[in-house]
Formats: structure tokens, sequence, C-alpha cells
């Protein structure tokens, strides 16, 4: 049988952008221990959806073609903890509609080919998984414009866990 992959769709932030969100996880990783996300990795999660086997990933592929999608801005105000991932992530300070529209409507594109569970999106870029000690974590605002979206595979090369865009649409 043929290999699966994971995948998720995910708002990319410009390189200096996923530098700059990736020098903030590893100063938060200095203070809290745990595992900083990486900036190669660093992205916004816009629809998990799982082990999708290969006539899967290019029914996927094609199903957000007809998608019109305006640029949006992406700004991101705070650190908060999530305890039940264990994870510190930056978060808006108000819903991100934009993306949370771009989320249901990738649901709804790609609903013949995978049945996602009914999440509420909650718009985050995880910036460090396990911390060992809990404080409270400032930042400066970081802000970019999305211009696009892609569909990710999260894949584990020599155990390290890399996530590597396969598909990207432009904005429109
Ligand atoms: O780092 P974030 O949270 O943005 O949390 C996982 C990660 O997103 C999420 O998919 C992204 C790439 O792995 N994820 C992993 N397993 C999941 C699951 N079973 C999941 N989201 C929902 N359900």
């Amino acid at each position: 049988m043929a290999a699966t992959e994971r995948l998720f769709f995910a708002l990319l932030p410009p390189p200096a952008i996923q530098a700059e969100l990736g020098r903030l996880a590893a100063w938060c990783e200095r203070r809290c221990g745990g595992r900083a996300v990486v900036p190669e990795n660093i992205h916004l999660t816009l629809l998990f959806l799982g082990e999708l086997a290969p006539g899967q990933v290019e029914a996927v592929c094609r199903a957000p073609a007809g998608l019109r999608v305006a640029p949006f801005e992406v700004r991101l105000e705070r650190i908060e903890y999530w305890p039940r991932p264990r994870l510190y992530c930056a978060v808006p300070l108000q819903p991100l509609a934009a993306a949370a529209a771009l989320a249901a409507a990738l649901q709804q594109a790609v609903r013949d080919v995978v049945a996602v569970p009914a999440r509420p999106f909650s718009a985050h870029v995880t910036l460090l998984r396990r911390p060992r000690r809990l404080q409270e974590l400032p930042m400066p605002p970081i802000a970019w414009t999305a211009t696009g979206f892609c569909l990710m595979s999260a894949r584990r090369v020599d155990g390290e866990l890399h996530y590597v865009p396969v598909e990207s649409w432009a904005c429109a």
C-alpha cells in the first residue's frame, strides 16, 4: 500500500517574519524550557486534515482551485499557554475573521475528499512545546500580510519533524 501523508492547510509567514517568530520561540525556550519550534516550521494552521492516501492528496490539491481569497493582515500580539496540548503560542487579540473564513471555505472545498471533524478555528502560531516552567511571556506585536496559503505535509526525517509545503495558492 502506498504511504499516507499527514497534511494540513496553513499560512506560511514571509521568511523574515518566520525568523522573527523563531527568535521569539527560542527566547521562550530559554525562559521556560521545553522545545521551541524551529523557524522553518513556524506556520499558522488553517485546517488539519490528518493522514491521507495519495489519491486523496491529489483531490485535496485540486479542491481550492475555485476559492477567491483577498490578501489579509495577520497580527499576533499575545503569547498564551494552552494546557491541554501543553504549548505556548502567539495569538491575535481579536479573532482573525479572514483566516477563519478561509479555514471554513477550505473545509467546505475538501468535504467530498476528507471529513474533517468540526472544530472551532482558533488562530495561533505554536512557539514552544512541553515547557517545564510556566510564566507570563510578553511579545512585541508581529504582523504580516497573508498573500496565499499552502498545503503542508508533516514528515519525520531522522527523527526530526519537518513541515514541507506540497502545494500553494495565491490570494487574488
Ligand atoms: O502547531 P499547530 O498547533 O499549529 O497541532 C498540530 C499542528 O498545528 C495540528 O496540525 C499541525 C501540524 O501537525 N494537529 C496535529 N494533530 C492534530 C489533530 N489530531 C492536529 N490538529 C487537529 N487534530
